[in-house]
Protein backbone atom coordinates (compact mmCIF):
# COMPACT_ATOMS: atom_id res chain seq x y z
CA UNK A 1 0.00 0.00 0.00
CA UNK A 2 1.24 3.50 -0.69
CA UNK A 3 2.40 5.25 2.34
CA UNK A 4 0.42 8.68 1.78
CA UNK A 5 -3.09 5.58 1.50
CA UNK A 6 -1.88 4.07 4.59
CA UNK A 7 -1.78 7.06 6.64
CA UNK A 8 -5.00 8.04 5.69
CA UNK A 9 -6.11 4.58 6.29
CA UNK A 10 -5.37 3.92 9.35
CA UNK A 11 -3.94 5.68 12.80
CA UNK A 12 -5.28 9.54 11.55
CA UNK A 13 -7.09 9.95 14.30
CA UNK A 14 -4.29 9.13 16.99
CA UNK A 15 -1.83 12.71 17.68
CA UNK A 16 0.92 10.94 18.20
CA UNK A 17 0.91 10.06 14.23
CA UNK A 18 0.49 13.40 13.35
CA UNK A 19 2.72 15.32 15.04
CA UNK A 20 4.73 16.71 12.60
CA UNK A 21 3.22 19.69 10.21
CA UNK A 22 5.18 17.20 7.79
CA UNK A 23 3.48 13.95 7.93
CA UNK A 24 -0.07 15.69 8.35
CA UNK A 25 0.77 17.38 4.93
CA UNK A 26 1.59 13.81 3.44
CA UNK A 27 -1.42 12.82 5.18
CA UNK A 28 -3.54 15.64 2.94
CA UNK A 29 -3.78 17.36 6.18
CA UNK A 30 -3.74 21.46 6.62
CA UNK A 31 -2.52 23.05 9.60
CA UNK A 32 -5.83 23.80 10.80
CA UNK A 33 -7.18 20.17 10.51
CA UNK A 34 -3.95 19.14 12.34
CA UNK A 35 -4.72 21.96 15.33
CA UNK A 36 -8.40 20.27 15.73
CA UNK A 37 -7.49 16.73 15.65
CA UNK A 38 -4.38 17.04 18.05
CA UNK A 39 -6.44 19.95 20.36
CA UNK A 40 -8.03 19.22 23.62
CA UNK A 41 -11.30 19.73 23.28
CA UNK A 42 -12.85 22.45 25.87
CA UNK A 43 -16.60 22.06 26.77
CA UNK A 44 -18.45 24.90 26.53
CA UNK A 45 -22.02 26.09 26.38
CA UNK A 46 -23.75 29.55 24.95
CA UNK A 47 -26.72 30.96 25.20
CA UNK A 48 -29.14 33.55 24.16
CA UNK A 49 -29.81 36.07 27.43
CA UNK A 50 -29.11 36.28 30.85
CA UNK A 51 -30.38 32.33 31.54
CA UNK A 52 -27.94 31.31 34.47
CA UNK A 53 -30.40 28.78 35.55
CA UNK A 54 -30.44 27.25 32.00
CA UNK A 55 -26.45 27.29 31.40
CA UNK A 56 -25.87 25.49 34.71
CA UNK A 57 -28.03 22.72 33.87
CA UNK A 58 -26.27 21.96 30.27
CA UNK A 59 -23.07 22.78 32.15
CA UNK A 60 -23.59 20.05 34.50
CA UNK A 61 -24.99 17.67 31.86
CA UNK A 62 -21.67 18.25 29.89
CA UNK A 63 -19.17 17.69 33.16
CA UNK A 64 -20.87 14.00 33.41
CA UNK A 65 -19.62 13.35 30.39
CA UNK A 66 -22.68 13.47 28.36
CA UNK A 67 -23.53 14.57 24.41
CA UNK A 68 -24.19 18.10 23.43
CA UNK A 69 -27.54 17.27 22.52
CA UNK A 70 -28.02 16.29 25.94
CA UNK A 71 -26.76 19.25 27.53
CA UNK A 72 -29.01 21.76 24.71
CA UNK A 73 -31.85 20.08 25.37
CA UNK A 74 -31.58 20.11 29.49
CA UNK A 75 -30.50 23.42 29.13
CA UNK A 76 -32.73 24.61 27.45
CA UNK A 77 -35.92 22.20 29.04
CA UNK A 78 -34.97 24.62 32.32
CA UNK A 79 -36.42 27.84 30.65
CA UNK A 80 -39.27 25.93 29.52
CA UNK A 81 -40.28 25.07 32.72
CA UNK A 82 -39.71 28.11 34.39
CA UNK A 83 -43.53 30.11 34.75
CA UNK A 84 -41.93 33.27 35.65
CA UNK A 85 -40.06 33.73 31.83
CA UNK A 86 -43.24 34.72 29.59
CA UNK A 87 -41.25 34.32 25.75
CA UNK A 88 -41.03 30.26 26.53
CA UNK A 89 -42.58 27.29 27.26
CA UNK A 90 -45.08 27.29 30.26
CA UNK A 91 -46.26 30.47 31.57
CA UNK A 92 -44.98 32.23 28.02
CA UNK A 93 -47.71 34.77 26.60
CA UNK A 94 -50.07 34.15 24.32
CA UNK A 95 -51.47 35.04 20.72
CA UNK A 96 -53.79 37.47 20.29
CA UNK A 97 -56.86 34.60 20.65
CA UNK A 98 -55.39 33.94 23.99
CA UNK A 99 -53.79 31.12 22.64
CA UNK A 100 -49.77 29.83 24.04
CA UNK A 101 -47.95 28.23 21.26
CA UNK A 102 -44.53 26.79 21.32
CA UNK A 103 -42.00 26.75 18.47
CA UNK A 104 -38.64 24.77 18.87
CA UNK A 105 -35.89 22.62 16.87
CA UNK A 106 -33.12 21.31 17.91
CA UNK A 107 -30.11 20.12 15.68
CA UNK A 108 -27.45 17.13 16.66
CA UNK A 109 -23.71 16.87 15.31
CA UNK A 110 -24.24 14.43 11.99
CA UNK A 111 -26.71 17.10 11.04
CA UNK A 112 -29.99 15.65 12.05
CA UNK A 113 -32.56 18.01 13.19
CA UNK A 114 -36.32 18.07 14.18
CA UNK A 115 -38.58 20.89 14.71
CA UNK A 116 -42.36 21.27 16.47
CA UNK A 117 -44.18 24.56 14.98
CA UNK A 118 -48.04 26.02 16.72
CA UNK A 119 -47.51 23.18 19.52
CA UNK A 120 -49.94 23.51 22.34
CA UNK A 121 -50.29 22.42 26.09
CA UNK A 122 -46.90 20.43 26.00
CA UNK A 123 -44.19 22.54 28.28
CA UNK A 124 -41.24 20.41 26.83
CA UNK A 125 -41.83 21.38 23.04
CA UNK A 126 -37.43 21.05 22.05
CA UNK A 127 -37.82 17.57 23.88
CA UNK A 128 -41.11 16.81 21.21
CA UNK A 129 -38.35 18.66 18.40
CA UNK A 130 -35.89 15.52 19.61
CA UNK A 131 -38.67 12.82 19.36
CA UNK A 132 -39.45 14.19 15.94
CA UNK A 133 -35.89 14.22 14.88
CA UNK A 134 -35.32 10.54 16.70
CA UNK A 135 -38.01 8.77 15.84
CA UNK A 136 -39.74 9.84 13.27
CA UNK A 137 -38.93 10.22 9.13
CA UNK A 138 -39.51 13.93 9.22
CA UNK A 139 -37.71 17.13 10.46
CA UNK A 140 -40.93 19.45 10.82
CA UNK A 141 -44.11 18.55 13.00
CA UNK A 142 -47.11 21.20 13.02
CA UNK A 143 -49.96 21.90 15.27
CA UNK A 144 -52.49 19.09 15.59
CA UNK A 145 -50.07 16.64 14.34
CA UNK A 146 -47.85 17.68 16.77
CA UNK A 147 -49.32 17.61 19.89
CA UNK A 148 -50.63 14.53 18.77
CA UNK A 149 -47.37 13.00 18.14
CA UNK A 150 -46.37 14.27 21.81
CA UNK A 151 -48.68 12.78 23.00
CA UNK A 152 -48.40 9.21 21.64
CA UNK A 153 -44.61 9.78 23.15
CA UNK A 154 -45.91 9.89 26.09
CA UNK A 155 -45.42 13.84 26.59
CA UNK A 156 -48.08 15.13 29.60
CA UNK A 157 -50.91 17.67 28.43
CA UNK A 158 -50.84 20.82 30.46
CA UNK A 159 -52.41 24.42 30.46
CA UNK A 160 -50.02 26.62 29.59
CA UNK A 161 -51.56 29.60 29.92
CA UNK A 162 -50.60 31.01 33.41
CA UNK A 163 -53.28 33.25 35.59
CA UNK A 164 -49.92 36.01 34.69
CA UNK A 165 -49.77 35.84 31.50
CA UNK A 166 -53.73 35.51 31.00
CA UNK A 167 -54.01 38.77 33.04
CA UNK A 168 -51.59 40.63 30.93
CA UNK A 169 -53.30 39.32 27.75
CA UNK A 170 -56.80 40.25 28.95
CA UNK A 171 -55.52 43.77 29.95
CA UNK A 172 -53.35 43.83 26.28
CA UNK A 173 -56.35 43.56 24.28
CA UNK A 174 -58.44 46.66 26.01
CA UNK A 175 -56.04 48.53 23.36
CA UNK A 176 -54.87 45.46 21.14
CA UNK A 177 -51.64 47.66 20.31
CA UNK A 178 -49.50 45.11 18.15
CA UNK A 179 -45.99 46.19 19.25
CA UNK A 180 -43.00 44.45 19.75
CA UNK A 181 -41.03 45.64 23.06
CA UNK A 182 -37.84 45.92 22.15
CA UNK A 183 -35.59 43.47 24.77
CA UNK A 184 -38.00 43.78 27.47
CA UNK A 185 -41.40 41.69 26.61
CA UNK A 186 -40.74 39.98 23.62
CA UNK A 187 -37.38 38.66 23.30
CA UNK A 188 -36.50 36.05 25.82
CA UNK A 189 -36.21 33.12 23.39
CA UNK A 190 -33.79 30.80 24.35
CA UNK A 191 -31.06 29.40 21.82
CA UNK A 192 -28.67 27.59 23.07
CA UNK A 193 -25.40 26.00 21.45
CA UNK A 194 -22.59 23.37 23.33
CA UNK A 195 -19.74 21.53 22.22
CA UNK A 196 -18.89 18.31 24.74
CA UNK A 197 -16.07 16.61 25.48
CA UNK A 198 -15.44 14.79 22.36
CA UNK A 199 -15.39 18.25 20.45
CA UNK A 200 -19.05 17.66 18.92
CA UNK A 201 -21.45 20.56 19.18
CA UNK A 202 -25.35 20.51 18.87
CA UNK A 203 -27.99 22.96 19.83
CA UNK A 204 -31.26 24.09 20.33
CA UNK A 205 -33.82 26.84 20.94
CA UNK A 206 -37.15 27.08 22.10
CA UNK A 207 -39.96 30.08 22.14
CA UNK A 208 -43.75 30.66 23.09
CA UNK A 209 -42.76 33.56 19.87
CA UNK A 210 -44.08 37.12 19.90
CA UNK A 211 -46.59 37.74 22.15
CA UNK A 212 -50.44 38.63 20.17
CA UNK A 213 -49.16 37.57 17.57
CA UNK A 214 -51.81 36.71 14.78
CA UNK A 215 -53.04 33.15 15.18
CA UNK A 216 -51.06 30.37 13.47
CA UNK A 217 -48.02 32.73 12.74
CA UNK A 218 -44.51 31.07 13.30
CA UNK A 219 -41.51 32.83 13.76
CA UNK A 220 -37.70 31.91 13.10
CA UNK A 221 -36.84 29.85 16.29
CA UNK A 222 -37.73 26.30 14.88
CA UNK A 223 -36.26 26.83 11.14
CA UNK A 224 -33.69 25.21 10.69
CA UNK A 225 -31.05 27.42 9.07
CA UNK A 226 -33.36 30.70 10.72
CA UNK A 227 -32.94 30.33 14.16
CA UNK A 228 -30.34 27.73 14.54
CA UNK A 229 -28.19 26.21 12.36
CA UNK A 230 -25.44 23.76 13.17
CA UNK A 231 -22.48 22.13 11.13
CA UNK A 232 -20.32 20.41 13.39
CA UNK A 233 -17.16 20.59 10.50
CA UNK A 234 -17.51 24.24 11.33
CA UNK A 235 -20.01 25.92 14.34
CA UNK A 236 -23.00 26.47 15.12
CA UNK A 237 -25.31 29.81 15.50
CA UNK A 238 -28.46 30.92 16.90
CA UNK A 239 -30.91 34.07 16.91
CA UNK A 240 -33.34 35.63 19.06
CA UNK A 241 -35.57 38.90 17.60
CA UNK A 242 -38.07 39.66 15.51
CA UNK A 243 -38.18 36.18 13.69
CA UNK A 244 -39.37 37.46 10.60
CA UNK A 245 -36.29 39.35 10.25
CA UNK A 246 -34.06 36.33 10.88
CA UNK A 247 -36.51 34.07 7.88
CA UNK A 248 -35.90 36.63 5.48
CA UNK A 249 -31.91 36.25 5.74
CA UNK A 250 -31.82 32.82 6.69
CA UNK A 251 -29.47 34.64 9.70
CA UNK A 252 -28.17 31.02 11.15
CA UNK A 253 -27.34 29.44 8.55
CA UNK A 254 -25.40 32.82 6.82
CA UNK A 255 -23.30 32.84 9.87
CA UNK A 256 -22.14 29.22 9.77
CA UNK A 257 -21.29 29.78 6.64
CA UNK A 258 -19.91 32.78 7.24
CA UNK A 259 -17.41 31.12 9.54
CA UNK A 260 -16.98 28.90 7.12
CA UNK A 261 -15.13 31.15 5.11
CA UNK A 262 -13.04 31.67 7.26
CA UNK A 263 -14.64 34.61 9.83
CA UNK A 264 -14.72 34.23 13.47
CA UNK A 265 -17.89 34.18 15.26
CA UNK A 266 -18.07 37.72 16.31
CA UNK A 267 -17.31 39.15 12.60
CA UNK A 268 -19.70 36.41 11.26
CA UNK A 269 -22.70 37.65 14.22
CA UNK A 270 -21.87 41.22 12.76
CA UNK A 271 -21.89 40.91 8.82
CA UNK A 272 -25.38 39.14 9.98
CA UNK A 273 -26.79 42.02 11.91
CA UNK A 274 -25.42 44.72 9.25
CA UNK A 275 -26.95 42.25 6.31
CA UNK A 276 -30.78 42.75 7.99
CA UNK A 277 -29.87 46.26 8.85
CA UNK A 278 -29.26 46.82 5.30
CA UNK A 279 -31.81 45.62 4.25
CA UNK A 280 -34.86 47.01 6.44
CA UNK A 281 -34.94 50.95 6.80
CA UNK A 282 -36.96 50.06 9.85
CA UNK A 283 -34.34 48.27 11.57
CA UNK A 284 -34.53 51.00 14.54
CA UNK A 285 -37.52 49.56 15.51
CA UNK A 286 -36.77 45.87 16.25
CA UNK A 287 -34.11 43.98 17.88
CA UNK A 288 -32.29 41.08 16.30
CA UNK A 289 -29.53 39.25 17.71
CA UNK A 290 -27.56 36.23 17.19
CA UNK A 291 -24.96 34.01 19.26
CA UNK A 292 -21.91 31.72 17.31
CA UNK A 293 -19.92 29.85 18.48
CA UNK A 294 -17.03 27.87 15.92
CA UNK A 295 -15.00 24.51 16.38
CA UNK A 296 -12.33 25.98 18.34
CA UNK A 297 -14.46 27.38 21.03
CA UNK A 298 -14.53 30.52 20.20
CA UNK A 299 -17.77 32.58 20.48
CA UNK A 300 -19.46 35.60 19.74
CA UNK A 301 -22.62 37.76 19.97
CA UNK A 302 -23.56 40.58 18.36
CA UNK A 303 -27.40 42.55 17.69
CA UNK A 304 -29.06 45.74 16.09
CA UNK A 305 -30.30 47.43 19.92
CA UNK A 306 -28.37 47.73 23.03
CA UNK A 307 -29.72 45.71 25.83
CA UNK A 308 -28.83 42.04 24.50
CA UNK A 309 -26.25 39.54 26.55
CA UNK A 310 -25.43 36.21 26.30
CA UNK A 311 -24.41 33.37 28.68
CA UNK A 312 -21.12 31.39 28.52
CA UNK A 313 -20.15 28.53 30.68
CA UNK A 314 -16.77 26.28 30.48
CA UNK A 315 -13.83 25.50 32.56
CA UNK A 316 -13.15 29.54 32.64
CA UNK A 317 -16.11 29.95 34.60
CA UNK A 318 -19.90 31.29 33.95
CA UNK A 319 -20.13 34.60 32.42
CA UNK A 320 -22.72 37.09 30.88
CA UNK A 321 -21.41 38.96 28.03
CA UNK A 322 -23.16 41.98 26.87
CA UNK A 323 -23.34 41.96 23.20
CA UNK A 324 -22.18 44.67 20.59
CA UNK A 325 -24.61 46.50 19.15
CA UNK A 326 -25.05 48.45 15.49
CA UNK A 327 -27.07 51.40 17.44
CA UNK A 328 -24.85 53.17 19.97
CA UNK A 329 -21.98 51.27 19.19
C1 LIG B 1 -39.88 34.72 17.20
N1 LIG B 1 -37.50 34.90 17.49
O1 LIG B 1 -40.84 33.99 17.39
C2 LIG B 1 -38.75 34.68 18.19
C3 LIG B 1 -39.03 35.71 19.22
C4 LIG B 1 -38.03 35.86 20.25
O2 LIG B 1 -37.86 36.00 22.52
O3 LIG B 1 -36.85 35.90 20.05
N2 LIG B 1 -38.58 35.92 21.45
O4 LIG B 1 -39.81 35.52 16.27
Amino acid sequence: MQRRKFLKNSTLGTAGILSTPLIAAQAGLNSESLNSLTRETKPIVLATWDVANATSRAWEVLKEGATSLDAVEQGVMVEEADENNQTVGKGGRPDRDGQVTLDACIMDKDGNCGSVVYLRNIVHAVSVARKVMEETPHVMLAGDGAEKFAYEQGFPKEDLLTARSRQEWEEWKKTSQYKPIINIENHDTIGMLAIDRKGDISGACTTSGMAYKIAGRVGDSPIIGAGLFIDNEVGGATATGVGEEVVRTVGSFLIVELMRQGKSPQEACEIAVKRIVAKNPGYRDFQVGFIALNKKGETGGYCIQPGFSYRTYSEEGHSLTPAGSYINQ
